[in-house]
């Protein structure tokens, strides 16, 4: 016996790719944002009103005043992504709203472009680059032309080693780093024996011995700034630092005052403390070619945003269905 029950009204806050877009529209009835750009805060409150699922990416803020309004109608937000700092869970979770994300699928292309980083910030990739397009030409070989410094037998930090920062480790073990972390908790034996990596209890410790720090922790209340100003003061003289993971985790003005003391070698940043907007005088610093600066894009590969779409299809099915979706979201666990 089939039951006939309306389509799940399904709402999208940004375009998804095609496909994904098409296999929602046969299973749910969707609605999609006109405007392909990030909703204000009365656009998402109106999406809420009228769907049981909205899709959610992290440049909606779904704060605990959007979730303390009676929405009688939403059961599911289904952030197509991974982090989930844009979402105040508690309160989802007091408004008896499922909270999903897409983990996982995005773990290999953020490390493969924090290794770009890496290797772009030791190596001067963008700085030559930016020779020869601005000049149309250049010197011709030097033996002291564009020098970088060796990657191979320098300690990497890694703070947070989930499922990223491993992915980190074991791409940075080929290139010969010699790998450090910094974890809430300590890895297993075989998981650190696997990555020759050493566990350092204490953060302050681990930034004052290592040659290059890459950041790769969520974003919570218990990250915010963790690199504080304090912090960043240990790391070594001639170190730098990378972050794909969230602008917050840094306080910028301390970073971009010691980069601008020159007591860093540089940094590789694909994400800032108030994105989109740039602090100016981090682009000061990038025309210098004393950072290079990415605009949030380090899962950004067509298949991450399939496989993204297809977890965020697959979470809403789920719980349709009346199970657990399997990657829900529950409070204090991010
Ligand atoms: C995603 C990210 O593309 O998944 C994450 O946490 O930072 C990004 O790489 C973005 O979150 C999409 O919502």
């Amino acid at each position: 016996m089939t039951t006939d029950r309306p389509a799940w009204v399904v709402a999208l806050t940004r375009r998804l790719p095609e496909e994904i877009e098409r296999r929602m529209a046969e299973l749910f009835e969707v609605i999609v944002h006109p405007h392909d750009r990030p909703m204000t805060q009365r656009e998402l409150a109106a999406a809420m009103d009228r769907s049981d699922v909205l899709v959610t990416t992290l440049s909606d803020k779904i704060d605990a005043r959007l979730l303390s309004e009676a929405r009688p109608r939403l059961r599911l937000i289904a952030q197509y992504g991974a982090g989930i700092d844009n979402i105040d869970i508690e309160a989802a979770h007091r408004a008896g709203i499922t909270v999903t994300n897409t983990p996982n699928v995005l773990n290999e292309d953020t490390a493969d472009m924090t290794m770009a980083l890496i290797l772009a910030v030791s190596r001067r990739l963008v700085e030559g680059s930016r020779e020869l397009l601005d000049k149309g030409t250049w010197p011709g070989w030097a033996p002291d032309a564009m020098l970088g410094s060796r990657l191979s037998g320098r300690r990497l930090g890694i703070v947070g080693m989930g499922r990223i920062g491993t992915a980190v480790a074991r791409r940075a073990r080929a290139f010969g780093l010699e790998i450090h972390y910094h974890n809430r908790s300590r890895a297993s034996a075989r998981t650190e024996a696997e990555l020759g990596a050493t566990y350092w209890d204490s953060l302050d410790q681990m930034l004052a011995r290592v040659d290059i720090l890459s950041v790769n922790c969520p974003y919570t209340p218990a990250t915010y700034h963790l690199l504080s100003r304090r912090r960043l003061a240990l790391l070594q003289a001639g170190s730098f630092i990378v972050n794909t993971a969230r602008g917050e985790i840094i306080d910028e003005p301390a970073l971009i005052d010691i980069l601008e003391e020159g007591r860093l070698a540089g940094a590789g940043l694909d994400v800032f403390e108030a994105q989109p907007r740039l602090d100016e005088r981090l682009v000061r610093l990038a025309a210098q070619d004393r950072v290079i600066l990415l605009p949030h894009m380090a899962s950004a590969t067509r298949e991450a945003r399939l496989d993204m779409g297809e977890k965020v299809i697959i979470n809403i099915r789920t719980f349709m269905d009346g199970h657990r979706p399997p990657d829900r979201v529950l409070p204090g666990r991010p």
